[in-house]
C-alpha cells in the first residue's frame, strides 16, 4: 500500500474531511496531518495551487479534493464502475464544490456586512443548492447513486451535518428540514453509520 499524507485544517468540515472519512471507511491507514490556519499561511507558498488539501502518494503531490475523492472511493470501492453512476457521483461532489466557493465568499465579513452576506446566501444560493442536492437524492433513493454509499455521500454528509450544525452564523438550523427533508433523512443515516462515524 502506498504511503499517504493527507495536508488539511483542523476542524471536522470543509473539502479535507470527507476525504478522511473515505480513507477510514475503507480501512486505508493515512498519515492524518493537521495544519492551524497559521501554518497553512506559511507554508501555502510551497502548495502547488496555494490551497489545501494535499494529497502525497510516496511523497508525490497531488491537489483538488474532488480528484482524491475519487481516487481514495476507487481505491476502497467506494466510487461506482458504472459510467452513469459514476456521472451521478460526480455532479453532487462538483455541486457540493460549486456551493463552498459561495459560502467561502462570506467568511472574514463581521458585523452587518456578515448579516446581510449570509442573508443573501440563504435565500439565493444556499436555497438553490440544498433544493438541487435533494433532488440529485430522490434520483438515487437513499444513496446519492449505485444504490449505495459511496464517496459522493460522504462529501454530501459532511456539507449536510455542516449546515444542520449551526457552526455558520446567520443560517438557520431548519434549512435542509424546510428545503429538502430528504437530505435530512440521509445526513440522519450516516450520523449513525460507524463506517462513517467510526472515525471520530
Ligand atoms: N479546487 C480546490 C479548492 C481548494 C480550496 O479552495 N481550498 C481552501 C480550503 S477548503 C483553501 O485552501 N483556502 C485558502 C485560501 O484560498 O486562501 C480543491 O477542491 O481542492
Amino acid at each position: 500500500m502506498p504511503d499517504y499524507k493527507l495536508t488539511y485544517f483542523d476542524f471536522p468540515g470543509g473539502r479535507g474531511e470527507p476525504i478522511r472519512i473515505a480513507f477510514h471507511a475503507a480501512g486505508i491507514d493515512f498519515n492524518d496531518h493537521r495544519i492551524s490556519f497559521d501554518e497553512f499561511l506559511q507554508t501555502r507558498e510551497h502548495m502547488r495551487f496555494r490551497c489545501a488539501p494535499v494529497l502525497h502518494i510516496d511523497g508525490v503531490e497531488v491537489t483538488q479534493s474532488n480528484a482524491m475523492l475519487r481516487y481514495v472511493g476507487r481505491r476502497a470501492n467506494l466510487y461506482p464502475e458504472d459510467p452513469t453512476q459514476a456521472l451521478y457521483c460526480d455532479e453532487a461532489m462538483e455541486a457540493v464544490e460549486d456551493l463552498l466557493h459561495q459560502i467561502v465568499f462570506t467568511f472574514g465579513l463581521e458585523g452587518d456586512a456578515l448579516k446581510a452576506a449570509r442573508q443573501k446566501l440563504v435565500d439565493g444560493w444556499l436555497t438553490i443548492f440544498v433544493k438541487g442536492l435533494g433532488e440529485i437524492l430522490e434520483r438515487g433513493g437513499d444513496y446519492i447513486a449505485d444504490n449505495r454509499l459511496t464517496v459522493a455521500d460522504l462529501k454530501v454528509y459532511v456539507q449536510t451535518r455542516s449546515l444542520r450544525s449551526g457552526t455558520l452564523d446567520q443560517v438557520p438550523t431548519v434549512l435542509l428540514v424546510r428545503l429538502a427533508p430528504i437530505l435530512l433523512a440521509h445526513v440522519d443515516r450516516f450520523a449513525n453509520d460507524t463506517v462513517v462515524t467510526g472515525f471520530y
